[in-house]
């Protein structure tokens, strides 16, 4: 569920056994400084009960359509999944930690199933051909995902993501024994409705699930604008047309996207602040 109060702090709460720091919904300083340092966020009760049951009905209905682990293109799937890319919890964070100039870059459905064997190796989010990592030192913030638990994730058996905190400011290349090192990754635990957000040089992999419930995950990621996206953001005219103002910019359907950004509650106030809702 949505908590907008103005719970400010993070609670270091253990989330079955992984004593990670874990973040209400609410926008904080706090926020900010964390994701900087670790390059990650987890945050708790984004989604309210409904929301997960008419998102996880609509992953079931692409998923077994697909007949594959994931789909890409998500958004386009189902008109369900057209709301997250706006969402009105996460989609302030995400101007916050990006600026209001942003786009949704992509969008992923992954359901992880035991016989699916779906698993990541260890890797930083970007194009295979232009590393994000080569731009600068550290690696800029061109990518950032939201990773939607559509399920929950208890434990390490459930076919979750296991990350290093803090390996988004690493200048070397990762060691091959540092995942092996006691300490060094943690997994990524949590309720259905829970938002993991992480930076695309944060190193993370995919585990096995080696359960029979599905880990069911819809991931949204957004990029400043001037970004390029690769792939994934060949969208039909006709589903474009059916979208919101703000949602046609967020995928860069707008020959002046100033205007677009001051027709809506997104954009730069006179003073140059941040607006976000
Ligand atoms: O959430 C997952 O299972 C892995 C997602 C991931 O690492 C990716 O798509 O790059």
């Amino acid at each position: 569920m949505s908590d907008q109060s103005d719970e400010r702090s993070a609670s270091a709460t253990s989330v079955n056994g992984s004593a990670l720091p874990v973040f209400s919904p609410a926008w904080s300083d706090e926020m900010r400084w964390f994701f900087e340092v670790n390059g990650y966020l987890l945050i708790e009760n984004v989604l309210t009960f409904e929301e997960i049951e008419r998102y996880k009905a609509a992953a079931d209905r692409v998923i077994s359509e697909a007949g594959r682990s994931q789909v890409m293109g998500m958004i386009e799937a189902d008109p369900a999944f057209t709301e997250l890319m706006d969402h009105p919890v996460i989609f302030p964070i995400a101007i916050a930690l990006l600026g209001p100039h942003i786009q949704v870059f992509g969008s992923t459905l992954i359901s992880n199933q035991r016989e699916s064997k779906f698993v990541q190796d260890w890797h930083q989010d970007g194009p295979i051909t232009t590393k994000y990592r080569d731009l600068a030192y550290p690696t800029p913030l061109v990518q950032l995902r939201f990773a939607y638990f559509l399920t929950d994730c208890p434990d390490t058996n459930h076919g979750g993501l296991s990350i290093i905190p803090g390996s988004h400011k690493a200048r070397t290349p990762m060691p091959d024994g540092i995942y092996e090192m006691p300490g060094v990754t943690v997994p990524i635990l949590g309720k259905a409705g829970s938002v993991f957000a992480f930076q695309n040089a944060l190193w993370h992999g995919g585990m096995p699930n080696q359960t029979d419930s599905p880990r069911i995950t819809a991931h949204v990621m957004y990029s400043p604008i001037w970004v390029r996206p690769v792939k994934n953001h060949r969208y039909r005219e006709e589903f474009k047309r059916g979208l919101t103002p703000v949602r046609r910019l967020l995928l860069g359907d707008n020959d002046d996207p100033t205007d677009v950004y001051r027709a809506t509650p997104y954009g730069y106030n006179e003073d140059g602040s941040i607006r976000s809702g």
